[in-house]
């Protein structure tokens, strides 16, 4: 039986790769740092089929001893701080984590079992101020935030590590991804979150930043085969994953209210403090790479995604205030 170890367990990607890698029949050990308060939320249903320990991106010892423990065939790093605007206010931590945690990993793997088959969560934010559209693996990058330039680095140092030590090494250049089990946080959850509320009573607005932002918005669901695909190839490579269409965050608003019978405009009010210090204008992909190599086409598209992620958020609530 194959070993995976799932870095970011707690997140939404970790946990549906844990289901996907669990009914392939891999030992799934999830690895989740150290809190005060156990916050199993995504995995809770998973938790009687997969491993879950205690590590930390940031502690090269806890690496180490984790795949000498362990002995996984295979490692996806999943783990990062991945909340763009935290990046502004905590870009030493971004930095250490979603940059040099990366180099912490590739050194563990190095040191431990170099033929450990290794997975990079890379980000279509290292495009950033896009050189070219759409964007495809071999399109340069310009970052615009301190996550994009933190997820540039892991992507080089595993690229490298490649290159340098022959290691097992994808870099996976994903663009974004969603889900009912996305982070309250990002703008897709958010609006999705909100329209609920404001349809049940609970809440009567939704302050947002830029409506006009586009943004290649697939389903978390599809993604995380793409990461197993990458790792089950004859060379390790990068690849850029997407649904190859852009929409604006106003389209997402249009949509998520109107599943409710609702109107956007009644309810959204445009407030600056949720503008960025700049801006990713138009992100969309070209992953023709990935469907002729590992076979990868997205399965859900936009309008479906917003619906699932609504009548998710309803559902939970609804539950909530009976
Ligand atoms: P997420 O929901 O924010 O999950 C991030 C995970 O990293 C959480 O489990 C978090 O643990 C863990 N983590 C944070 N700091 C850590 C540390 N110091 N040591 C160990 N674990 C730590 O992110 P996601 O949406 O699932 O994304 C998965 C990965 O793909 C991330 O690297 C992200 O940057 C990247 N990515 C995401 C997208 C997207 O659209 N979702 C697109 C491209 C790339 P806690 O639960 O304790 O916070
Ligand atoms: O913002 C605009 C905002 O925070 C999307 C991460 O998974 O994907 C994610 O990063 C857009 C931006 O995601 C609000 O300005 C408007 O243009 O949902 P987001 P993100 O920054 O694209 C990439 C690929 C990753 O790798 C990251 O880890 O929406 N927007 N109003 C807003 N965004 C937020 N969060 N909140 C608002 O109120």
């Amino acid at each position: 039986m194959p070993t995976a170890i799932i870095m970011g367990i707690t997140g939404q990607d970790g946990s549906y790769l844990a289901e996907l890698l669990l009914s392939k029949g891999y030992k799934v050990v999830g690895v989740a740092r150290r809190a005060s308060t156990v916050t199993y939320e995504r995995i809770e249903h998973l938790l009687d089929k997969i491993s879950v320990v205690q590590g930390d991106l940031t502690d090269q010892g806890s690496l180490i001893a984790l795949l000498e423990e362990h002995k996984p065939t295979e490692v996806y790093n999943l783990a990062a701080q991945s909340f763009v605007p935290t990046s502004w206010n905590q870009p030493a931590l971004t930095g250490d984590v979603t940059a040099l945690g990366v180099t912490r990993l590739l050194e563990a793997i190095r040191y431990v079992d170099p033929k450990i088959r290794f997975y990079q969560a890379s980000s279509s934010e290292m495009f950033g101020k896009v050189l070219e559209v759409p964007q495809r693996e071999t399109t340069p990058f310009y970052p615009r935030s301190p996550y994009g330039v933190a997820k540039v680095y892991g992507h080089y140092i595993t690229v490298n590590y490649r290159e340098s030590f022959n290691l097992f090494a994808v870099s996976g250049i994903l663009f974004n991804h969603e889900s009912p089990r996305r982070g309250l946080e990002f703008v897709t959850r958010k609006i999705s979150d909100a329209v609920a509320k404001i349809k049940l009573g609970l809440a009567r607005e939704l302050r947002l930043g830029n409506l006009e932002s586009q943004r290649d918005w697939g389903f978390a669901g599809d993604y995380v085969d793409a990461m197993w695909r990458m790792l089950q190839q004859d060379q390790p490579d990068n690849f850029v994953i997407g649904t190859g269409q852009t929409h604006s965050v106003q389209e997402f608003c249009e949509i998520a209210f109107g599943r409710v019978g609702l109107d956007y405009k009644d309810h959204v009010i445009v407030d600056e403090r949720y503008y960025r210090p700049a801006e990713v204008d138009l992100l969309i992909s070209d992953s023709s790479k990935a469907g002729k190599i590992l076979g990868w086409e997205p399965q859900v598209e936009f309008k479906q995604l917003v619906e699932m992620m609504v009548d998710s958020d309803l559902k939970r609530l609804s539950a909530k205030v009976a």
